[in-house]
């Protein structure tokens, strides 16, 4: 089967998803560095404030990032809340990504309702596997290797990467995460990756929107 044949939907075209992590960025900032992964290519946008809760992402989405969800939808790109499917709700945001412990499908979908896209983090491929029989709309894979932006979750290695792509990517959009950087994106991609999310790397980088875009551009040449 064709590994990544995923033409229709808000996530077709999204091979870099990218991640506004306040451990990274200052919120003062936020606004300008999403504008440069937008620039850059990203097809995806994250809003991961660890350490936050509901009430304090949306002060903080509210306060800092109130064109936030325009400039998306000017880019045609996704703009997706981590963790909480009612702060989701409240920004009007085009999705939300939940971990393995943050409960059912059905339980997001009741706050969410059916349009939202719904995304799930997975660790093995019976994990990868469980979410699309479960009916999520995308997946997270990894760590692939031990990342600071993950802090106590080993790394799972590159080995699993083919057979989540032929068995999961098919169907849904997987993106493999944990520890990507443009120095490995040859060796991830050569590992049977299609799509990446690549947060560290690129909101370190000196100039966001010039590396996300030479990500961006590898990883349409290996489609
Ligand atoms: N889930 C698995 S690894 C990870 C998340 C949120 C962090 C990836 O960040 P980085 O900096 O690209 O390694
Ligand atoms: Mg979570």
């Amino acid at each position: 089967m064709e590994s990544d044949t995923i033409t229709e939907g808000p996530l077709a075209q999204a091979k870099l998803y990218g991640i506004l992590d306040t451990g990274y960025v200052e919120v003062e900032n936020m606004m300008h560095v999403a504008s440069q992964l937008l620039e850059g290519g990203a097809g995806v946008l994250q809003l991961r404030a660890k350490g936050y809760d509901a009430e304090g992402v949306l002060a903080l989405a509210r306060k800092h990032l109130a064109d936030l969800p325009a400039l998306c939808r000017k880019h045609q790109v996704p703009f997706i809340i981590n963790d909480f499917p009612d702060v989701a709700v409240a920004l009007g945001a085009d999705g939300v990504h939940i971990g393995q412990d943050d409960g059912s499908l059905a339980a997001v979908r009741q706050v969410v309702g059916s349009e939202m896209l719904v995304g799930r983090s997975t660790h093995s491929v019976e994990q990868a596997q469980g979410a699309l029989a479960e009916g999520f709309d995308y997946i997270g894979f990894g760590p692939l290797f031990p990342t600071p932006t993950k802090q106590g979750r080993p790394g799972i290695g590159l080995e699993n990467i083919r057979v989540v792509q032929e068995t999961v990517g098919c169907e849904i959009p997987v993106f493999c995460i944990g520890g990507v950087k443009p120095d490995n994106l040859e060796l991830v991609l050569a590992s049977g990756a299609r799509r990446v999310v690549i947060v560290s790397a690129l909101l370190l980088a000196e100039d966001v929107q010039s590396s996300t875009r030479e990500v961006v551009s590898s990883l349409g040449e290996s489609s």
